[in-house]
């Protein structure tokens, strides 16, 4: 497709680029003329390229363009690093321009994605840039093989703008004849997965300097997996499942089956599925130059181990750093990752791309039936898979082992004083007060842009998932201070019962609190009632940000602007899974509020310009993350000695309420969207 826009530019409808005749790769050479009118006489804006001297591609051009592309693993990486560093290197945009128009023919297609969204997320004259959607640029890791034929006969037969959108139902990978499926919806969710993408985007464990060295890299990677973690274990809980167990040994079969049901268009062929009771082999796989045993992952994990229990981390160079309460746990999670910022990773290893990569090529470990990986080796998809939340599991206790030899943070730690918050609750339109409503709503992806099908035009696919009512919170706080003070709202919430119905230890409930917003407040003298509305989460990017429910073949000026702003703010976790399932008879939880000193969590910055959306998971662009708390405050350490509960937990400035979040099973149309989504840039 070698003129399809990448970028619908306001009032543009048709772009292509005009390439230099010798930018098409040799084997079209001889029809260039052909290829280069194939649009005729329809009306294309037209963006002429200009001719460069191409620098060296050799190493990005070693992988095939038609194999699957992983960042797990290191000889990709590398690949992928080399053609980020010449995106990010070249002077001008057009260079810029003209070197991707080069590439966008020859380089692996995935890692040519790839590359040029990293650069463009970083080079400061492209940054405010939207990014396409994943889901529009391979729509084929996301969806159901069958779509695409379908959605091309349809293309075939009916005229742009009267087309159906292709209905792709809830159950398509698994019965619940295998109890995981029961969570498939969740693992199995476009706008997850395509925040999981986002997130290894925005900080790669590889690449130039301005793209890994960024603010708390190490301790997000532990804060964002870890909320995954807390979140889809939550999920299970709410369907009758146990928590994710973590993969400890290597050598267990692993109960786990995933059929995935996804072809790689790239590849052209059906990704491998992972049956019942597989074991992991040591990896010898010559055409992705990596050979390693499991013994290596087993030895790296022990030496990693050793480092948490003596706080203590060689640097590579002889000499050693500590593992303190402020940035042990950022150190570790770039060891753990590992990312290029690992203090030694001769030594430390890269433990968790490796499991990845262990488990994605179990069904061929040397690869003599000269199979692609799984899907839980490309960072794209391997949130579908239920192994990806064993192996997090592991990755998640290593932090947490780590975490829990810090000391617990004492009363003076967590008080705000003079701060008393009285009544929390939850208000949902048309529901009892703390209660929080989910059901289903069906959304339309744009498959067009990832197809390559005349006649053209969009073409939706129609997903069925989560979503919940709109709701806001009501906190109110008396501020018994002389003076008005700003505060910093905390909101959690976290089931109150294990598996067996016994109520949560604060040990147990604490590694399933799941932030759900974070904001600052004005905190006059005497009483103050403060409301939020669940749409402004901090957590979340805007749904627009995720679907497409408008035609772009018939776009009003106001759609247009709605998807530069949102696709522009990919990174973030999607607004309709904000909230838990929750079971058709009420699932009981605990909300949790904590108004903390705003002077103790500022990071004395700038105001941010541009995309504020997702900021928990995600950080403010070329700043620093915007709490100097730790990540997961005040639940990512121990309870003090006599914290047996939350209640015990309680100091006057938190409060907790119970709520119940109730399912309703039927497929209702999304809220309005109350206006402002277009315009919250
Ligand atoms: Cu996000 Cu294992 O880190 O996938």
């Amino acid at each position: 497709r070698p003129h399809e826009p990448v970028y619908v530019p306001k009032g543009e409808r048709k772009v292509q680029f005009d390439v230099p005749p010798n930018y098409l790769p040799d084997k079209y050479q001889n029809m260039a003329e052909r290829i280069l009118n194939r649009f005729g006489n329809e009306s294309l804006s037209s963006i002429p390229i200009k001719q460069i001297a191409i620098p060296d591609l050799s190493l990005p051009l070693s992988l095939s363009r038609r194999d699957n592309f992983s960042l797990f693993l290191p000889s990709h990486r590398k690949m992928a690093g080399h053609l980020i560093t010449l995106f990010m290197g070249m002077r001008t945009i057009e260079d810029l321009l003209s070197l991707a128009a080069y590439c966008r023919d020859r380089v692996n297609a995935q890692m040519f994605v790839y590359s040029l969204s990293v650069a463009i997320l970083h080079r400061p004259d492209t940054k405010h840039l939207p990014v396409p959607q994943l889901t529009e640029v391979f729509p084929d890791k996301y969806m159901d093989s069958s779509v695409f034929h379908r959605a091309k006969e349809e293309a075939n037969v009916v005229p742009p703008g009267s087309r159906n959108a292709i209905e792709i139902p809830l159950d398509w990978t698994a019965t619940d004849a295998d109890p995981e499926h029961r969570v498939a919806y969740w693992r199995e969710d476009v706008g997850i997965n395509l925040h999981h993408w986002h997130w290894h985007l925005v900080y790669p464990f590889e690449g130039p300097p301005v793209a890994v060295q960024k603010d708390r890299r190490g301790e997000l990677f532990y804060y964002m997996h870890h909320a995954i973690m807390a979140r889809y274990n939550i999920e299970r809980l709410c369907n009758n499942l146990p928590r994710a167990r973590r993969l400890m040994n290597l050598r267990e079969p692993i109960p786990e089956a995933y059929f995935p049901k996804l072809d790689s268009m790239v590849a052209g062929r059906a990704w491998p599925a992972r049956p019942a009771g597989f074991v992991l082999s040591d990896v010898n796989r010559a055409a992705d130059a990596m050979r390693f045993d499991l013994s290596d992952i087993e030895r790296y994990r022990d030496r990693i181990m050793e480092a948490v229990h003596t706080r203590q981390v060689r640097n590579g160079k002889g000499g050693v750093i500590q593992l303190d309460e402020v940035t042990g746990i950022d150190i570790l999670g770039n060891m753990m990752e590992a990312s290029i910022l690992s203090p030694d990773p001769a030594y430390y290893g890269d433990v968790h791309n490796m499991g990845h990569v262990a488990i994605s090529f179990a069904h061929d470990p040397d690869h003599r039936y000269l199979e692609p990986f799984t899907i839980m080796g490309d960072a794209t998809t391997a949130m579908r898979d239920p192994v990806f939340y064993r192996w997090h599991a592991y990755v998640d206790h290593v932090f947490q082992v780590f975490k829990d030899s810090l000391p617990p943070y004492t009363v003076e730690q967590l008080v705000f004083p003079g701060i008393n918050v009285t009544d929390i609750r939850i208000n949902t339109p048309g529901a009892n007060p703390n209660t929080l409503n989910t059901h289903w709503s069906k959304s339309d992806v744009d498959l067009s842009r990832g197809l390559d099908f005349t006649p053209r035009g969009s073409i939706m696919a129609r997903l069925t998932h989560l979503n919940h009512d709109d709701f806001s919170y009501n906190i109110t706080v008396n501020n018994s201070n002389n003076k008005e003070l700003i505060g910093t709202v905390r909101i959690f919430i976290a089931p109150r019962f294990d598996e067996t119905g016994r109520q949560f230890t604060f040990h147990d409930q604490r590694m399933l609190m799941i932030e759900m917003d974070k904001f600052t407040t004005q905190l006059k003298r005497g009483q103050n009632v403060i409301s939020r509305e669940s749409v402004d989460s901090a957590l979340t990017i805007p749904f627009e940000a995720t679907f497409r429910n408008v035609d772009l073949n018939r776009p009003s000026d106001q759609d247009i602007a709605a998807y530069d702003a949102f696709n522009f703010c990919g990174c973030g976790w999607p607004q309709h899974m904000l909230v838990p399932k929750g079971t058709k008879s009420g699932y009981p939880m605990d909300m949790f509020v904590m108004i903390t000193n705003y002077e103790l969590d500022r990071v004395n910055q700038r105001d941010p310009t541009g995309c504020r959306e997702g900021v928990s998971f995600c950080g403010l662009r070329d700043l620093k993350y915007p709490d100097l708390r730790p990540m997961n405050f005040p639940f990512d350490r121990l309870g003090r000695t006599g914290v047996g509960s939350l209640n015990d937990f309680l100091t006057p400035n938190m409060k907790v309420q119970p709520i119940t979040v109730r399912f309703s099973d039927i497929v209702k149309p999304r809220q309005p969207s109350r206006g402002q989504t277009v315009i919250r840039l």
